[in-house]
């Protein structure tokens, strides 16, 4: 049975709740559409459930390469926060962890949205500094992150190591309750059943090879391995795709493409209660639903649209690992794999127009673009049924890489890159 089938099944015994489709959604082209998005992820099919639940848009396609959630959502370690630097940022997150509460409900689909909160540890005293200017800013917007002393850290993780002669000594942590994961296919499904309920076409194994502009320059379709299909609405919500993407219509794009992995180990009982984060020594971990340990590594240091990144990546973090939380030295990992993240010069998304009429964009999330999901999918349907940005999403435009107005995040990626 495809895993299409079995969702299939799932989505039939679940039919009876609401109007849902009663076989999985996968749509053949028509000839044209009110709108299109360009990338399954949970993005754009949050952009495209949006368009169609807020604005009415129903005639819309979402063209995936492959199979949706296939590419990033479902390979990225679910992490949820918003506890960014600048004011920007924490609207732009806080306002994706607002949709978060509720999302279950309004998909009529269980994403686990688990608030276990997510503390990020200082082990020096720049560290310290820096992760209490984060807490006061995000206090200022009304975001919650609270400063722990060493021994409330341990209360709150216990399986951390604490003693002063470890290699990586921890001197404190910001942590955000709020904070925390979600079980990432399930997004991905449950925005693509309730947008095919509401007429929504999901068309798989349909990479978009060409974008075409009329006479005037405006958008009027795409290219497909499936044929053209005609819209004067094109949203682009590709992650580590984009530049690729954004040259069909004669545009340079200010991203680099980087491997980025993740590991889990063997299942085993629940040990491990949060999500820490260490931007320090590169490492992340938590614990999923089936009791895998949830372990992330940095981006590879060269550009590469590989979904596989380099062994000495991971072996760096595991190693970090074994420092912080030495209890957990002897597990076996059981599988690693990776996802192409697009990163941009100043570590924030870009999220609007482009100087394409009728050519819309959601890219370089980098390393952090999960936790953004219905927030990203909520604001690009708002661009594109406006044809104009929501104020939250006004400040990442592309513009900004012209006019020097950069949202500088790289301290708060929380993952080397
Ligand atoms: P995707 O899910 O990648 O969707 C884009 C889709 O576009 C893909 O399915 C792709 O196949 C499709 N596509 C590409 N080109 C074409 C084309 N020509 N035609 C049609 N379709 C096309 N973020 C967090 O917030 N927290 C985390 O803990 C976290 N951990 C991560 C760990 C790893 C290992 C990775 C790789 C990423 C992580 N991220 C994390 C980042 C996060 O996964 C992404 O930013 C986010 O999932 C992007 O979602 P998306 O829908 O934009 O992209
Ligand atoms: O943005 O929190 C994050 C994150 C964690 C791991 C990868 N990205």
């Amino acid at each position: 049975m495809t895993r299409f089938s079995a969702f299939s099944l799932f989505a039939k015994a679940l039919s009876g709740h609401q109007n849902w489709p009663e076989q999985w959604p996968d749509a053949a082209p028509k000839p044209g559409y009110d709108a299109i998005i360009v990338g399954g992820g949970g993005h754009g099919l949050g952009a495209a459930y949006y368009l169609a639940k807020k604005y009415g848009i129903t005639n819309v396609a979402v063209l995936e390469k492959g199979w949706i959630g296939g590419g990033n959502t479902g390979r990225n370690t679910t992490i949820i926060r918003s506890n960014y630097l600048y004011d920007e940022s924490a609207h732009l997150y806080d306002h994706a962890v607002k949709l978060w509460d509720g999302l279950s409900q309004e998909l009529n689909y269980n994403i686990m949205y688990s608030k276990r909160g997510v503390m990020m540890l200082a082990h020096n005293v720049h560290d310290v500094q820096s992760l209490q200017r984060h807490i006061n800013a995000n206090r200022l917007n009304g975001v919650d992150n609270e400063w722990l002393t060493p021994e409330q850290a341990k209360a709150y993780c216990p399986p951390l190591n604490i003693s002063s002669d470890a290699r990586h000594p921890v001197l404190g942590a910001a942590l955000q309750r709020r904070g925390g994961t979600a079980r990432h296919d399930s997004v991905a499904w449950g925005y693509a059943r309730a947008a095919a309920a509401l007429g929504v076409d999901i068309i798989q194994n349909c990479a978009v090879t060409g974008i075409r502009r009329d006479a005037n320059g405006a958008v009027e379709g795409v290219e497909t391995t499936r044929g053209y299909i005609a819209s004067k609405r094109v949203g682009v919500s590709a992650a580590g795709n984009t530049s690729v993407i954004m040259h069909m219509a004669g545009l340079d794009f200010p991203l680099e493409s980087y491997p980025l992995q993740a590991l889990v180990s063997e299942p085993i009982k629940p040990t491990f209660p949060c999500v820490v984060m260490s931007n320090t020594v590169h490492a992340y971990m938590s614990q999923s639903d089936k009791g895998e340990l949830v372990i992330g590594a940095g981006t590879d240091q060269y550009v590469s649209y590989s979904q596989r990144g380099a062994l000495h990546i991971v072996e760096h973090t595991l190693a970090a690992i074994c420092e912080i939380f030495p209890i957990y030295r002897r597990m076996r990992m059981l599988r690693t794999w990776g996802g192409i993240v697009d990163v941009t010069p100043d570590r924030s998304p870009i999220l609007g127009k482009t100087p394409v009429k009728g050519l819309y964009v959601n890219c370089g999330w980098g390393t952090g673009g999960f936790k953004a999901t219905p927030g990203a999918g909520d604001l690009l349907a708002y661009t594109m049924a406006k044809d104009e940005p929501h104020y939250i999403n006004a400040p990442f435009n592309l513009d900004r890489f012209r006019n020097g107005r950069l949202i500088d995040e790289a301290a708060a990626a929380a993952v080397a890159h």
